[in-house]
């Protein structure tokens, strides 16, 4: 199987060429670059944009260029997609045939093309909520940590651990907001929910999905947590929000407190479920999976980040495992 690498080149905007050296690549580009490059899948680069700023735009990315077969610019065939021409010249470029080739796109006319080509198809959608419109592919995906090579006859990444995959830690911060007074009332399950609009742009930056990592709150300590970043397809929000479960017995609420999150790696992305009760049963299993990932010392090493303890170092501890996780 021959896989395409296309659409978008697989970084986040590209408003112009000075900036191109500052964008940064979609979560999960460069795992997959790395992944089919390791394991000898031949991969193209096919897109709109005239050949010379694809190869610019890449040039910014170490190990990019090396990693494609073949790169096919806009200018070099007659049509631009969503005709085919882009993705069967690719095709002629690495002497295979279409059906021999899988698309993963980002724009609807790409995902035309693919399929006009007669490849299989993967959209991986730019625009959020928006995967009914991409129904003429053959799998929808959330984002590109959720391509599975197996399905395709490819090789599998090895790299997820107990079921979670370790990413780049981020960490954000914020007073514990008001959401929908549903966590704990709806689902049983309380989220101490953060102000996405204060780190809007490290939170549009990852994929929204299930993630875990530590959580320090000021004046009680550091705890496991467990959260979800989206619009909650269940509930078909409208606004992205930050939900972090932690994994602690409070018995009260603590609205208001700073809240410090080290997220450190990924789970699956957000879904729809048949009921509460299977939304409710797949949170709770989030929950064991976190619970027992970040006592791996790959994970479990981020409890000590400095990051979560910076409130409780200004001297507000109230207890004695505080005053331990302060001396350390
Ligand atoms: P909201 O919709 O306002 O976020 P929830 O029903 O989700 O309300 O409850 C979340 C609140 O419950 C948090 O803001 C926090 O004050 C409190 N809380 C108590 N225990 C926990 C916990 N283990 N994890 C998260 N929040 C908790
Ligand atoms: N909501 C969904 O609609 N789909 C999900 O897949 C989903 N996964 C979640 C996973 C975790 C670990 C947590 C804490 C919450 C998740 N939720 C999900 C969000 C849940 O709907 C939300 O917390 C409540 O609606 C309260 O606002
Ligand atoms: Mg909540």
């Amino acid at each position: 199987m021959v896989c395409f690498w296309v659409g978008g080149a697989g970084v986040q905007d590209s408003r112009c060429l000075l900036l191109w050296c500052n964008i940064k690549p979609l979560p999960g580009a460069n795992r997959l670059i790395k992944h089919l490059r390791s394991n000898g899948v031949p991969t193209a680069l096919a897109s709109n944009s005239p050949r010379s700023n694809v190869e610019a735009k890449i040039s910014c990315h170490q190990g990019w260029k090396e990693s494609f077969t073949a790169i096919v610019g806009g200018d070099e065939v007659e049509k631009g997609k969503p005709s085919p021409d882009i993705f069967l010249e690719a095709a002629k470029r690495m002497n295979t045939t279409p059906s021999n080739c899988l698309v993963i796109e980002d724009s609807l006319p790409g995902v035309t093309a693919g399929k006009a080509a007669g490849m299989h198809v993967i959209a991986v959608p730019s625009v959020p909520k928006k995967t009914a419109e991409f129904s003429t592919a053959d799998e929808v995906i959330n984002s590109l940590l959720d391509v599975k090579p197996e399905n395709w006859g490819l090789p599998p990444f090895k790299d997820w651990i107990e079921g979670t995959l370790p990413i780049e830690p981020w960490f954000i911060s914020g007073p514990v907001i008001k959401g929908f007074g549903r966590g704990s009332k709806v689902l049983g399950i309380p989220t101490a929910n953060l102000p996405a609009e204060n780190f809007s742009d490290v939170v549009s930056e990852h994929t929204s999905g299930v993630y875990f990592g530590w959580a320090g709150l000021s004046t009680r300590g550091v705890y496991k947590m467990v959260m979800s970043i989206g619009w909650n397809p269940y509930f078909d929000n409208t606004e992205k929000t930050v939900e972090p479960w932690l994994l602690h017995d409070f018995g009260e609420d603590f609205y208001g407190e700073e809240l410090r999150l080290a997220i450190v790696g990924y789970i699956r992305p957000e879904a729809n479920f048949p009921s509460l009760e299977s939304l409710i049963e797949r949170i709770h299993e989030d929950g064991r999976i976190a619970e027992k990932a970040l006592d791996l010392p790959m994970y479990a090493q981020y409890k000590d980040s400095p990051y979560l303890r910076n409130p409780l170092q200004q001297g507000s501890t109230t207890d004695g495992s505080q005053a331990e996780l302060n001396s350390k």
